[in-house]
This record gives structure tokens, sequence and C-alpha cells, in this order.
């Protein structure tokens, strides 16, 4: 069984409770439930987590050297400040793919740019919580997987 860290940032874990017309209703356990559904089955297992906290975020990344196969991350804030995750997610093998349920380049010009992205090998931005099964059909496909 490969596991998927699927890591998320600051804040996430409001999310289906305040400005839903930027982020929808779906809360963060909806979308981890989503997540762990759309696996099911395939040899793959997702290890779904939040914080607010930026080193959290890095002790995760260097987890997952040993411990995942890939990375799915909603880095949030954190995307356009974090030189710190960037050094981290440089420092992993596998593949990681960018998620944001909003597009970043719809809004404020100081979410035009992403530390992350200097590191992702895909980008999603703007289909919601979908956003997550896009990425885990990505690095499911990236690993060699049935689906
Ligand atoms: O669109 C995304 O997924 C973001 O990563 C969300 C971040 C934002 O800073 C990024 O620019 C884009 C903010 C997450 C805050 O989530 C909330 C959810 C519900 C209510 C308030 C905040």
């Amino acid at each position: 069984m490969k596991t998927i860290f699927i890591l998320n940032g600051s804040n996430l874990n409001l999310l289906g409770t305040r400005q839903p017309e930027i982020y929808g209703t779906t809360t963060l356990a909806d979308i981890e439930t989503a997540c762990a559904d759309h696996v099911a089955g395939t040899g793959f297992t997702v290890d779904f987590r939040q914080s607010n906290a930026e080193h959290a975020l890095v002790d995760w990344v260097q987890e997952a050297r040993h411990a995942a196969a890939a990375i799915i991350i909603n880095p949030a804030a954190f995307t356009h400040s974090s030189v710190a995750l960037l050094d981290a997610l440089n420092t992993f093998e596998g593949p990681v793919v960018e998620v944001h349920l909003s597009n970043i380049h719809k809004r404020e010009a100081f979410r035009h740019h992403s530390y992350v992205s200097l590191r992702a090998d895909t980008v999603i931005a703007g289909a919601g919580h979908s956003g997550y099964l896009y990425a885990l059909l990505q690095v499911t496909a990236m690993l060699g997987a049935a689906r």
C-alpha cells in the first residue's frame, strides 16, 4: 500500500464555515472523506492533515521523504510566503501536486506568486474541492496506477 500525504495549511480548518462565496460550503472533513473514498481499492491510501503552523507543514514534508510516495499540498497562505516549505519540498523526490480551491491568479496580486510552484510538478487552482480529486488522479497516474 502506497501512502499519499495530503497536506493543508493555515485556516483551511475553517472551510465550509466562512467565506463560502470564495471557498464553497464543503468542509475539510468532507474533502478528506472524498479523497479516502476515491483511492479505496486502488492500492493507495491517503494521510490527510491540516495545520495552522508553518513548521508543522515543514516537518510533515520531511516525514514524507520516508513515509509517502507523493505529496498533494494546499499550502494556503504559506503558498505566497514560505521559502522554508519550498526548501523542504525540494528534498522530496516523489510527485508533488499543489492545489488551490480558488483561482489564485484571478485574485489579489499578492496571491499570484507561489513559492511552492517552483517545486510542484502540477498545479491545480480554481476547481474548488474537486481539485483534490483531480490531484489524486494526477499523482496516481504519475505513480503508475490504473486510475
Ligand atoms: O484557494 C486556496 O485554496 C488558497 O490556498 C486558500 C488560502 C489562500 O491564502 C490562498 O491564497 C489560496 C486561504 C485559506 C483560508 O481558508 C478559509 C476557509 C474558510 C474561511 C476562511 C478561510
